[in-house]
């Protein structure tokens, strides 16, 4: 809308690159297969690609693992491809976000070869957290600290000094009391920024600090006291020196946080004057299909951010969690896998995955209604569900072998998409060529083919939910308020003349007084809107 920077609104849409689409046919997407798509993704209607990691790496964690964040990795592509994606993506009024990774870089790294080759005490370990460890001979870790992906989160080198990792052994922790790692990232956000892209998503953007007495975690808790690794203080200044190099350049270039914090007031601080433009906000990820709580998660998270001036944003799923369709075809609550405890196996009940896929349609209109921007994980126009029945030798995520095969990781909503045809790869690569993680054959009901041109597909639901949005003044940035509702219904207005309703209450309701329906979920029935269903109306 009219003057509103364009990030306050944008829908971003993520391009998970190894699974988006192959033009080479190595059995794993690349740049040339995204820029085959930019019309697919312009008559979609988004605003912009975050594309996770395309940096030089081993892919240990699926990119995650930086080699070198100044290349390409051959297997999506070179420097030259991502170059001509960016400007072919300008022209088609897309702009785009990528990665960055500063939490971590891969063990191929060449500082980290360099701190393995300088030995202890020398300059090149400062780089990263290096210790003595405890116990006869150095023999135990520095501390108990657990790696997100499951084990002990340090590592024992030859010469019998420690390193710490967050996440797998191949990705070891930077050490961002160095002043050096400041100047390094810096640098690196110059050399993309330079190359025109508009923003970055920040990954873990709230596990870079660490307390440097690097303290035991106890059993319990406090929560008045810092954690020695999350959401700690110190990270903010980082993000303040990172706001000032992307304030150098034209254009208005954001900050999209990965930030897991407590709550929506820590989520807050990464966002006041000064820090960066946005966060993801997991609360709106995690909540259940539960009206008193969905209402509470939408009032809480734009309250916190309206607090120091931030747009809210919403999310529903993403590259590390459960496509939203299983997960709302489940009535238990889905738990992220750092709060698991990986010594239990998660014993879940089938899904419902009619119900979800309802509920998953109903969940897009509330996204986009909702005042702010929002995220659409590739598939989800499709309404694609998890894979949850990927042959075990086929698992690649580190989180299946790291925790003793009791968890099977996050593969499931990286499968590569249905694009058409009726049989894999679905027009993901050439005819002939093997996705990395294989399709199920019922994805030929889900191809983009098939829903094309089909008034009932959940791709022609969100083309035109992100049609409207476009047109309609009432939607993006701005406020909101719930209006009077049936139980179990949430209403609510962005200005006098639109009104959203999600039924959440499991029975049909009737619909609340309007002019017209712009675009419903499911089938209206007279004036009713169905269970698990959304409308958007004039009123
Ligand atoms: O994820 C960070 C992160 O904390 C997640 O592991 C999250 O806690 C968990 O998946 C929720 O269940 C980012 C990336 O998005 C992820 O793909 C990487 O593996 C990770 O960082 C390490 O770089």
């Amino acid at each position: 809308s009219n003057g509103t920077p364009w990030w306050r609104e944008a829908v971003i849409y993520q391009v998970y690159i190894r699974s988006f689409a192959d033009a080479d046919g190595d059995g794993m997407g690349d740049i040339e297969g995204i820029r085959a798509k930019l019309p697919y993704l312009r008559e979609l209607g988004v605003d912009a690609l975050w594309i996770n990691p395309w940096y030089r790496s081993p892919q240990a964690d699926a990119g995650y693992d930086v080699a070198d964040f100044r290349d390409v990795d051959p297997r999506f592509g070179g420097l030259a491809d991502a170059e001509k994606l960016i400007a072919e993506a300008h022209e088609h009024g897309l702009r785009i976000i990528p990665d960055i990774v500063p939490n971590h870089t891969s063990d191929q790294h060449a500082w980290f070869q360099d701190a393995l080759r300088a030995g202890p005490g020398a300059p090149e370990r400062q780089r990263y957290v290096f210790r003595a460890g405890r116990g006869a001979g150095g023999a135990e870790p520095p501390n108990n600290w657990r790696s997100v992906f499951g084990g002990p989160s340090w590592t024992r080198v030859a010469d019998g000094e420690w390193y710490l990792h967050l996440f797998a052994p191949e990705q070891p922790d930077l050490n961002w009391a160095n002043p050096e790692v400041h100047d390094e990232f810096e640098s690196i956000l110059r050399f993309w920024f330079d190359r025109g892209v508009d923003g970055f998503r920040i990954d873990v953007a709230h596990g870079l600090a660490k307390d440097p007495e690097l303290p035991d975690l106890t059993g319990e808790p406090d929560e008045r006291l810092a954690h020695p690794h999350w959401d700690r203080d110190e990270v903010h200044e980082i993000y303040r020196r990172w706001r000032r190099v992307a304030d150098e350049y034209p254009g208005e270039r954001k900050f999209v946080a990965e930030a897991w914090a407590p709550s929506p007031e820590r989520l807050a601080n990464y966002l006041r004057p000064g820090g960066l433009h946005t966060a993801f906000n997991f609360d709106f990820l995690k909540c259940p299909w539960d009206p008193e709580r969905m209402r509470e998660v939408v009032d809480s998270t734009t309250a916190g951010l309206r607090a120091v001036g931030a747009p809210p944003t919403w999310v529903l799923s993403n590259h590390d969690v459960p496509r939203h369709v299983t997960r709302y075809g489940r009535e238990a609550e889905w738990v992220p896998h750092d709060e698991r405890d990986y010594d239990e196996v998660l014993e879940l009940e089938e899904p419902d995955l009619a119900l979800g896929a309802r509920r998953a349609r109903a969940a897009a209109l509330l996204m986009l209604a909702l005042p702010g921007g929002a995220y659409v994980y590739q598939g989800e126009e499709l309404g694609l569900p998890e894979v949850e029945d990927l042959p075990e030798d086929s698992l690649q995520d580190p989180i299946w072998e790291r925790s003793g095969r009791t968890e099977r990781g996050r593969d499931g909503c990286r499968v590569p998409l249905p694009w058409s045809g009726t049989a894999p790869p679905f027009g993901f690569g050439p005819p002939g060529s093997e996705p990395w993680l294989p399709q199920p054959e019922s994805w030929r009901g889900r191809t983009a083919e098939v829903q094309d041109g089909d008034p009932s597909s959940t791709l022609e639901l969100y083309r035109s939910a992100l049609r409207l949005r476009r047109e309609l003044p009432a939607l993006g940035d701005g406020g909101m308020r719930w209006l009077d509702s049936p139980d179990g219904v949430l209403v609510f207005q962005r200005d006098p003349g639109f009104t959203c309703a999600v039924n959440m209450s499991g029975h049909p309701r009737p619909l609340p007084e309007h002019e017209r329906v712009l675009l419903a979920s499911a089938e209206l029935d007279d004036d009713h809107l169905p269970a698990d269903a959304a409308v958007w109306l004039t009123t």
